[in-house]
């Protein structure tokens, strides 16, 4: 690799790829791919803290490889792989266990929301989650983390870890810094504008798949909770309207306040057609691009093999200086 800042980030593949994930964290991926040497995983391994089905898990890994790839990420330029393809994920993240609180974890939001959906299956899994990502970025020497605002406390515990990692062996992992978008950082749900639009929501309605159809793009706009004062503008307690607006301003790349103006006076129902327009263009290449991958089976796993070939031998490095300092005999 040549002197160029690292990044990694990832997505768990749970339910589908959402606009959320897209404007929080994907956009920015594909933004910053030319300025850095990227890694981009499909983590797959986080996955099981929920039952997957094996049919199913593997044919939802290689769809969200691929819509990867469809929004623009250069998957020969950048490393492109799955994470179970990179045993090291799961040693260090064995390691980094141990120099973990369980006072830290509990305190893990994420944990708490995620332990009261799936009360019958509050394995270890899904407490040690936060530990599996630290070992994912720490892994690689990583500079820049891109990620919504939902995975800001994830990213400070991980840097927790590896300070006090550091400060008991020395310099041995980078200190990442994340990379939050202004706008899009947070999209909420579009049936329940509190809560975060979620890529296992089962209610179809509250999320925008990053292959939905216009038709479908549409009709999911129009659907969309709102509020009954008739007024296109940003402030507490307009969920509905704040969140569109958020969403516009990140697709179209223009502040809140230049959102507002442009809709000054307009209705909900054309402000809806106009945010949907907006998402429906934005994606468009995305959906075509799928399709045309979707016909070429063979690139895409020469993509994830050759992926996973750099991957394991930049891991591989950081994980011998890890025994070494931990005091483990050379192999
Ligand atoms: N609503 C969101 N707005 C902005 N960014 C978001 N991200 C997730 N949701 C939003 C960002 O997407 C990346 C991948 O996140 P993940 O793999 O943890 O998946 P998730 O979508 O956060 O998972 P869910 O919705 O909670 O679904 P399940 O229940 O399947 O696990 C991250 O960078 C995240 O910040």
């Amino acid at each position: 690799m040549d002197d160029k800042k690292i990044i990694f980030s990832g997505i768990q593949p749970t339910g589908c790829i959402t606009l959320g994930n897209y404007l929080g964290a994907l956009k920015n991926w594909v933004n910053l791919q030319k300025d850095y040497n990227c890694i981009f995983s499909v983590v797959d391994l986080h996955s099981i803290t929920v039952r997957q089905d094996p049919t199913e898990l593997r044919k939802r890994c290689m769809s969200f490889l691929m819509q990867y790839l469809a929004c623009g990420i250069d998957g020969e330029e950048n490393i492109v792989y799955f994470q179970s393809h990179v045993s090291a994920h799961a040693e260090l993240s064995w390691i980094l266990n141990c120099y973990t609180y369980m006072g830290e974890l509990s305190r893990m939001t994420q944990f708490k929301d995620k332990s009261s959906k799936h009360a019958d299956n509050i394995n270890a899994g899904l407490f040690t989650y936060p530990v599996l990502m630290a070992a994912d970025i720490l892994l690689y020497q990583t500079d820049l983390v891109p990620v919504g605002i939902d995975q800001k406390q994830h990213l400070e515990l991980c840097c927790d870890i590896a300070k006090r990692f550091n400060g008991v062996y020395g310099d041995v992992f980078k200190i990442p810094q994340g990379y939050i978008p202004k706008e899009g950082a947070r999209v909420m749900s579009l049936q329940d504008p509190t809560s975060k639009m979620s890529k296992s929501d089962p209610n179809v309605n509250g999320f925008i798949s990053i292959l939905d159809d216009a038709d479908t793009i549409r009709r999911k706009f129009k659907r969309a909770v709102t509020d009954s004062d008739g007024e296109i503008a940003y402030r507490e307690g307009k969920d509905g309207i704040n969140n569109l607006l958020s969403i516009y301003s990140a697709i179209t790349n223009q502040t809140i306040d230049e959102s507002v103006n442009e809709f000054a006076g307009l209705g909900y129902g054309v402000f809806k057609e106009r945010v949907a327009e907006a998402v429906i263009e934005e994606l468009r290449p995305v959906r075509e691009k799928y399709d045309e991958l979707s016909k070429n089976k063979d690139y895409i796993k020469q993509i994830y093999t050759e992926g996973a070939k750099r991957a394991n031998y930049l891991a591989s490095k950081t994980l011998r200086k890890i025994h070494r300092k931990l005091g483990y005999v050379d192999r």
